[in-house]
């Protein structure tokens, strides 16, 4: 036999390392399947911001806490890794599929896909638009619209409280055709709806990111100067991006501006004490404890709710903001 050099030697070792893997990789070997237990795939949106970093965070937590195995992929803000992560979810054969989906369109074949496969799929946070029954097992996620409804309201009260007469907004949105865009958008405009002094001058896509909030702020105030009275953003990391550029301008966030935002990480709520933000509404990042819930439930056989709300909260210079807890994310 000829003898092989000890470089062909090494080359055929890491050619059947390499086809171990593959077989790996291409779905849960016999032993696993012995004692499975639950394995649950989750596609994350990215890593756009503190609330969705803290949102990532408590996922990984609560799945340690509830002893259910985790597959967390991070999308990177696109669609197609996120449909590419759910077959790959598919192929592997997990428990149960759960999700975060950047925009609501688009999800139909990977989600009928994931249903012949008899795999459940749970959306977090955000939702999908279908036509189709049964795609879904529920939905974990913020009322959105009562998000932007207590934004309007809010604002309502503060121009009743100072007696202004007319209100110029621009209102700076979360990534278009996303659900917290949509309904934080319609919940908002419901609010101050027939309000003769309110007028929005622009809605323009900050996209969620900090820089694009920036860009924004930067824009609308080139735009309108200084006939901006409030500045409504869909959620604080684009607030955080907007102040800045608002200072920048000689303009006083928070005094000579009203400026309402969503999330309310703590980087926001510091701005808040410091009379910087006006208003920020709660969206609670914290959906891991029932997100394991639910799949324990699917698992047991047991039903589950379509449609699970958080409760959320208010913070705004109504209130005593020195007595705000910590936020932890
Ligand atoms: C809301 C979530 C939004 C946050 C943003 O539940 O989908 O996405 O408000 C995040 O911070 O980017």
């Amino acid at each position: 036999m000829r003898h092989l050099r000890k470089k062909e030697l090494v080359l055929l070792m890491a050619q059947a390392l390499l086809l171990s893997l593959f077989l790996c990789a291409c779905g849960r070997t016999e032993e696993e399947t012995e004692d499975p237990g639950l394995l649950l795939g989750f596609s994350q949106i990215g890593s756009e911001s503190a609330w969705r970093i803290g949102n990532t965070r408590d996922i990984e937590e609560q799945a340690e806490n509830y002893g259910i195995s985790l597959m967390l992929e991070n999308a990177n803000q696109k669609q197609e890794n996120q449909i590419a992560a759910i077959r790959r979810f598919i192929a592997y054969k997990v428990d149960v599929i759960a999700f975060s989906p950047i925009v609501e369109e688009g999800w139909d074949n990977v989600l009928e896909e994931a249903r012949e496969a008899g795999i459940p799929v749970i959306l977090v946070d955000r939702d999908i638009s279908t036509d189709k029954e049964g795609l879904i097992t529920c939905l974990i996620g913020a009322d959105f619209y009562n998000e932007g409804k207590m934004a309007g309201e809010y604002l309502v009260r503060k121009a009743d409280r100072l007696g202004l007469e007319h209100l110029n907004i621009v209102e700076i949105t979360g990534t278009a055709n996303s659900t917290p865009m949509l309904q934080r958008q319609a919940g908002f405009f419901d609010a101050i709806a027939g309000d003769e002094r309110m007028t929005v001058l622009e809605s323009i896509d900050g996209d969620f990111l900090k820089s694009r909030g920036a860009e924004c702020m930067r824009y609308l105030l080139d735009t309108y100067g200084d006939s901006i009275d409030v500045v409504y953003s869909h959620n604080d990391e684009m607030t955080l991006g907007a102040l800045p550029e608002i200072e920048k301008a000689g303009v006083n966030p928070g005094s000579d501006l009203i400026i309402i935002s969503i999330d309310g990480g703590q980087e926001a709520i510091d701005v808040l004490k410091q009379g910087k933000i006006n208003c920020v509404v709660e969206c609670t990042p914290k959906l891991g404890r029932s997100l394991m819930e639910t799949v324990l439930k699917l698992e047991n056989g047991e039903q589950v709710e379509p449609l699970i709300h958080p409760t959320e909260q208010i913070f705004s210079d109504e209130q005593n903001t020195s007595l705000i807890a910590p936020r932890g994310y």
